[in-house]
């Protein structure tokens, strides 16, 4: 069966270029959130991936591997997540890396493990915005970038990465209103209970990222600050 995030509420996503300790990792594992989601922008390598997912491994949390260099691709995870960066100027964010992907792997992808993201990343300083040369886009754009993303591409998620920034609540309920069936994932700043419940409140699933290396007990509490909201 096709691989479904329809239930996920929340996620953590950790950086193989950081270091975390075992009882962080564990802690994260153990936490009742939804998944565990392995993936950066600079310096992700195949050894930074396998060690965590190794780590990830020992606990029964799904393990997502979210695709940032085809060197860094390995198996052994529940999931992959492969990102098309849709506010990028440059083709090869949205195709060309994709492309040489299946011509390198195309006997050995199982597409009911693999979920496509409509990524709009919306943070200038974030370092996947400048690696992907995005451009800024207005509340407009993100509003026609979502509506693309479900009726002309059927991505089963759209991600607005504000990745280091807390985004605005009000643009995300709009884009929510944008999408049916394609899910809604929000990302970027997210450092508190209350700001976890507030993109919760639009997005179908929130990430937390950074605060992971931040406040570790801070970031374990936003798994119970959104499950709490069902
Ligand atoms: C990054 O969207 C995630 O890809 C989470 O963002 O690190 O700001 O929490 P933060």
């Amino acid at each position: 069966m096709r691989y479904s995030i329809d239930n996920w509420d929340h996620l953590f996503k950790v950086d193989p270029a950081k270091e975390i300790s075992d009882e962080d990792l564990d802690a994260i594992c153990e936490s009742g959130t939804d998944a565990v989601v392995v993936g950066g922008t600079d310096d992700v390598t195949l050894d930074g991936v396998l060690d965590l997912l190794s780590r990830i491994r020992q606990h029964t949390v799904p393990c997502i591997l979210e695709v940032s260099n085809l060197e860094s691709i390995t198996p052994g995870f529940d999931f992959y997540f492969i990102p098309m960066v849709m506010n990028s100027t440059e083709k090869k964010w949205m195709m060309d890396i994709h492309h040489a992907a299946i011509k390198e792997y195309r006997d050995s992808i199982d597409w009911d493990k693999t979920l496509v993201e409509g990524y709009c990343i919306m943070n200038e300083d974030a370092k996947a915005f400048k690696k992907t040369k995005s451009e800024m886009p207005d509340s407009e754009d993100v509003a026609a970038y979502a509506y693309m993303a479900e009726h002309i591409y059927h991505f089963p998620v759209f991600y607005m990465e504000y990745s280091g920034e807390y985004g605005d609540p009000e643009l995300v309920k709009t884009v929510k209103e944008q999408l049916t069936d394609t899910k809604l994932i929000y990302g970027g700043g997210i450092e508190n209970n209350f700001k976890a419940r507030e993109m919760k409140e639009n997005a179908d699933t929130i990430v937390v990222g950074n605060l992971i290396y931040s406040d570790i007990n801070k970031a374990l509490k936003t798994v119970k600050a959104v499950k709490e909201m069902e």
